[in-house]
């Protein structure tokens, strides 16, 4: 907005447009003031980066949803496959009850008395192994995280929907509406 404000309020054009008397110079000047006005109005309108308007201290940072070579039914391979999460927030979190679901009916939820410090990850597997500080397990006997294409939801200990990060299988150099960037392994949330 501010880059905008010469242009409007103190060029000469704007000072002096009563004394524009030729049309062509007048049209022009109209011209120029509409294109300004909607470039004004689109700047306004512009929704901010999804990620930014987010007020959220835990963020899904990336689902390595489908670690290189072929799937295999067995643990040690399952627990290759993860989700993570970061506290983006300043202090430490507790996160006792909060629950990540995928599109389907998978849920995890997080073991009472975690704690995450500030600008820490949490790594969330989906095999069977034991706890660390920084490595949690889904438990499951199974992969949870579609190759094809899934949903990672992050809700609080209340229910409230933190991030849903959509993701496509495959490499998507770009983010859309739709879904996150992705390579063949991992979707950047
Ligand atoms: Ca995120
Ligand atoms: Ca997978």
């Amino acid at each position: 907005m501010p880059l905008l404000r010469p242009v409007t309020r103190g060029s000469p054009a704007s000072s002096e447009a009563p004394m524009i008397t030729s049309p062509v110079l007048r049209a022009r000047f109209l011209a120029l003031l509409l294109a300004a006005l909607m470039v004004a109005v689109l700047v306004a309108i512009a929704p901010p980066a999804a990620e930014a308007a987010v007020k959220k201290p835990l963020d899904i940072v990336k689902v390595y949803y489908d670690p290189p070579g072929k799937d295999h039914s067995k643990n040690s391979h399952y627990t290759k496959e993860y989700i993570q999460v970061k506290n983006t927030g300043k202090k430490t979190l507790t996160l006792t009850g909060y629950v990540i679901r995928d599109n389907g009916p998978q849920k995890f939820t997080f073991p009472k008395g975690t704690k995450i410090a500030p600008g820490k990850t949490l790594t969330i597997r989906s095999g069977k192994a034991k706890n660390t500080s920084s490595t949690l397990h889904w438990n499951k006997s199974s992969y949870i995280w579609n190759n094809t294409g899934d949903t990672a939801r992050l809700y609080t200990n209340k229910g409230k929907l933190l991030e849903s990060c959509a993701y496509k299988g495959g490499t998507h150099k770009k983010a859309t509406k739709k879904s996150v960037r992705t390579t063949t392994t991992t979707a950047f949330c």
